[in-house]
């Protein structure tokens, strides 16, 4: 009998932390020795040249969830969307569930698992979307359902039917004290995108650019500094998620220089694309409609900054996909006005060889903050660690292995495998991808073929996650050592 099921012989083993010329050992779907000379297996994989990096952890993505705006269905469902997950190098995804207004999240929860479970090709946990947080969602079920494994959820500030008011995120945010939980904010000032929407809209300007100008960057900035103020309000981390301004990048890396535990994500789209992409030929411009919308060139510029100095954590798809028809973008007809287009753009395959070549390739970042931003830190921040996001003995053998020289020039239908049937990077020429992938010790990605069942990936109930943990630091309101006795900070004992 062997001594491991496969060994991946040559490559250098990356994590966020080390690089080491040695082989890897797998043994029952986990990493079991990290040496050299490491003896038989079954099969052996030569990975001379190429680099072996933990595979991508998506923190942010959605599948088989309706829009916010017209309820659109998403192109990919579990099959399609985590497919192309794992062709761009990525093996695990936390999806939403999302609670429908009116119903339950235990509701929501069982619907995205009767999705995820048939189908789902890669492992999967869910981040929960709170739109309705009542007595019974604060005190019952997200106590429980965090208790179970679904330790993240999301809030939005704005969207009509997903929105919380100001007082609804604080009790979320005191529920997440309370229990452990982690919370993702969608920070934008509703009331601002609302009154710049209807003043384009009567003003006749109603073309998808006209998107960029009504999710104006000061609702971004607003909402994310009222969203910190919120949660330091109650001492509860928090993390920002899909970040496109330098205005908010800097309010959270304001609140993480006062010692705050404020996280913050960002997304291929806010890196690559800009507003001008909005105004493309007739309808064109609806493929690169996204909540907040892609900005400007200084934009751009400004958050590689903040991935290279540590302000975000996280680097994340948002995949949020629609088709380009009648399906999807084109909903409400062959030339929407921006307030008819679902808001989302797909990216879930590209995210990791676009961050490989335009960071690690040019130097904007090392083939560490690579790992960490891609996949350790989100394997941290949401409570996988270390069965995902690293490289080290008894971790899942999730791997992907990477030829850092391989160039590709985009074009969807060659190269990427969701349902969406075009892509925002199409002839954007990429330098390194990941030409095979293991998911849990098996061959997931071999000679551009897709090698595991539909419905092999696996639930992952989720720890509570150590960057929830309150900072123990009170505003002097909250402090009954200077808020005159009153007792009024959320534990869990009250
Ligand atoms: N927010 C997301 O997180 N994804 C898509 C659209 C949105 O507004
Ligand atoms: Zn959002
Ligand atoms: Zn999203």
């Amino acid at each position: 009998m062997s001594d491991f099921d496969i060994i991946i012989r040559g490559g250098t083993v990356v994590t966020s932390a080390d690089s080491a010329q040695c082989d890897v050992g797998i043994k029952d779907g986990k990493i079991a020795a990290l040496a050299t000379n490491l003896g038989s297996a079954d099969r052996v994989i030569d990975a001379e040249g190429r680099l072996v990096l933990p595979g991508g952890v998506e923190g942010h993505c959605h599948i088989e969830q309706r829009s916010a705006v017209g309820g659109v269905m998403n192109a990919d469902d579990f099959y399609t969307g985590t497919r192309s997950a794992v062709f761009g190098g990525t093996t695990t995804v936390i999806p939403f569930a999302a609670q429908r207004k009116g119903a339950t999240l235990r509701q929501a929860v069982e619907e995205y698992h009767e999705c995820a479970g048939p189908k789902a090709v890669i492992d999967y946990g869910f981040h929960l979307i709170v739109t309705d947080p009542n007595e019974h969602v604060l005190n019952e079920e997200l106590p429980a359902l965090i208790e179970e494994g679904y330790t993240s959820f999301k809030v939005y500030m704005t969207y009509d039917a997903l929105r919380l008011d100001d007082r609804q995120v604080l009790d979320v945010l005191a529920c997440a004290r309370i229990n452990g939980g982690f919370v993702m904010v969608h920070a934008e000032n509703h009331e601002m995108i609302k009154w710049l929407s209807d003043r384009l809209i009567n003003k006749g300007y109603s073309e998808p650019k006209y998107h960029a100008v009504s999710h104006a960057r000061l609702a971004e900035s607003e909402a994310t500094h009222r969203a910190i103020a919120l949660s330091e309000l109650v001492d509860v981390p928090m993390l920002i998620v899909h970040v496109s301004t330098e205005d908010a990048m800097t309010e959270i890396r304001n609140a993480q220089s006062a010692g705050l535990k404020v996280y913050g994500e960002t997304c291929p789209q806010y890196l690559f694309l800009t507003a001008d992409d909005l105004d493309r030929d007739g309808a064109e411009g609806a493929k690169f409609c996204c909540s907040p919308p892609p900005r400007d060139a200084a934009s751009q510029e400004a958050i590689w900054r903040g991935l290279a100095n540590g302000t975000f954590q996280a680097f994340t798809s948002d995949h949020a996909p629609y088709r380009f028809d009648d399906t999807g973008k084109l909903r409400a007809g062959p030339n929407p006005s921006f307030k008819e287009v679902a808001n989302g753009v797909p990216g879930i395959e590209l995210r990791l060889p676009l961050l490989f070549s335009e960071g690690v390739r040019k130097g904007r970042i090392d083939i560490h903050q690579f790992v960490a931003l891609t996949s350790a830190n989100i394997a941290k921040l949401y409570g996988l660690h270390p069965q995902k996001g690293t490289i080290a003995v008894g971790a899942d053998a999730d791997i992907a292995i990477w030829d850092p020289d391989l160039e590709k020039t985009i074009n969807y239908d060659q190269h990427i495998h969701d349902d969406v049937g075009y892509t925002p990077y199409e002839g954007r020429t990429v330098t390194g991808w990941p030409i095979m992938v293991l998911s849990r010790g098996r061959v997931a990605i071999e000679d551009g073929e897709l090698c595991v069942e539909r419905g092999s990936g696996a639930f992952l109930p989720r720890e509570k996650s150590s960057a929830a943990k309150p900072l123990g630091r009170l505003v002097p309101e909250m402090d009954p050592a200077r808020n005159f006795g009153a007792d009024i900070l959320p534990t869990a004992n009250k």
